[in-house]
């Protein structure tokens, strides 16, 4: 029996704590920047920019040596609690492509998209559609594998960095002449110790492991680690993309503006679209918000949130953009607004039989008819599914 291939995207954000610095602090762009403590602190650099990385200057280095190499460098403090803010905007852009999402580390995730339409046709397409989508939103780069497991993901989104976009070959011929000048430890999970105790029995590139059987690995190596490291020099790697089990607390999406935007009436067309999206995930993950949030930070990065709880739980669209824009009419706007989000959150399960709205004795008195509602959102929801979200826009709340 043949199945088709995985299509497994690795995306790892490029210099991501100095990139976000750099982003929040315009004059620090197309400059040495290194993220890390001082050299006076005796710590060391989280990480640098590329600018910096010309000099030489490296993740883990103590930040004295890395002013040695760079005098020029700035040094600024690390600021966990912001780019946790943006990796969390950079996960939910990944699972508006598929919900099959590997978080790894803050500015990393494995996405398997195999079955999205159109990934199978044009490899290169989706990727590409997705650091544009980054860019956009984010003001930030990434770059990106696309391959038919992890381990070649993960190599393929490390050749070109940064902006990179590299597609693996999908053939095992090609695979394994791509791997066998490679050295051993571009091998997953082989360090440098490994590396050391391969090349005293001889395995300096992946192409000598590949000359040998598995059993053959299996007595060099070991019986559990020389088996799986035969598979990986031959490409070979089939852990699948384990999302988050994690049982989803709150269902948020914001977006931050290429400009400020200070018009209401945009606003609130760009809060529109931000709560259909919400409604939407709420309904895939088959919830009821109890409590509606507004986030709003202006020009001079205050941020504010405001919280509303609902009449009663809901996943309609409806009900959610009446709350969203009657939260929003009640703020007043004293500077351009740079983001806006919008979430929801005390989210519990429908009961059985009840529809996406629990009932209500006035359910009459609103003119409401929740089964018309809920077909209605389903409906929406299958024709962006299919045909992506500018499709369409209703025209009336
Ligand atoms: P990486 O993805 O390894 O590095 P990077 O994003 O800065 O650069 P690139 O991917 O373009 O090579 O790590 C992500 C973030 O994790 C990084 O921005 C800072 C943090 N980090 C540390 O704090 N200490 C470290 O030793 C490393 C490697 C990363
Ligand atoms: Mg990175």
């Amino acid at each position: 029996m043949s199945t088709a291939p995985h299509i497994i995207l690795h995306v790892d954000m490029d210099a991501f704590f100095a990139s976000v610095e750099q982003l929040d602090h315009p004059e620090l762009r197309g400059r040495p920047v290194i993220v890390g403590a001082r050299p006076e602190e005796r710590g060391v650099v989280a990480t640098c920019s590329y600018e910096a990385r010309r000099f030489g200057v490296r993740s883990a280095m103590p930040s004295s040596t890395a002013l040695r190499l760079c005098p020029q460098a700035i040094i600024v403090p690390v600021r966990h609690e912001r780019y946790c803010e943006v990796s969390d905007q950079i996960m939910a852009i990944f699972r508006e492509l598929t919900p099959l999402v590997e978080p790894v580390s803050v500015d990393e995730a494995f996405l398997d998209i195999t079955g999205v339409p159109g990934s199978a046709d044009d490899l290169e397409a989706p990727a590409r559609a997705l650091k544009q989508r980054i860019r956009e939103r984010t003001g930030l780069t990434a770059s990106v594998g696309v391959a038919p497991n992890k381990f070649l993901a993960k190599l393929a989104s490390d050749l070109r960095k940064p902006d990179g976009l590299s597609v693996m070959p999908f053939a095992s011929a090609e695979i394994v002449a791509f791997l066998a000048p490679l050295p051993v430890n571009r091998i997953w999970g082989v360090g440098e110790r490994t590396a050391e105790e391969l090349a005293r029995r001889g395995l300096r590139h992946i192409g000598q492991i590949q000359q040998l059987t598995s059993a053959a690995v299996a007595r060099l190596c070991g019986p559990t680690f020389g088996p799986r490291l035969w598979q990986l020099a031959n490409g070979i790697d089939d852990r699948p993309v384990e999302p988050e089990a994690r049982e989803e607390k709150s269902i948020s999406h914001e977006e931050t503006f290429i400009e400020d935007i200070a018009d209401p009436v945009r606003l609130r067309l760009e809060l529109l679209q931000l709560v259909e999206k919400v409604g939407r995930r709420l309904r895939q993950a088959n919830r009821l918000g109890r409590t509606i949030q507004l986030k709003l930070r202006f020009a001079d990065f205050r941020t504010i949130t405001r919280q509303q709880s609902l009449p009663r739980p809901t996943a309609s669209d409806r009900p959610l953009v009446t709350a969203a824009l009657a939260l929003f009419e009640r703020q007043t706007l004293p500077q351009p607004i740079r983001l806006i989000g919008f979430g929801v959150s005390g989210l519990v399960e429908p009961r059985p039989g009840l529809g996406l709205r629990q009932p209500s004795l006035f359910d009459d008195e609103t003119g409401e008819d929740p089964a018309r509602e809920q077909a209605l959102d389903r409906a929406v929801d299958e024709l962006r599914a299919l045909y992506g979200d500018r499709i369409l826009r209703r025209g009336k709340w």
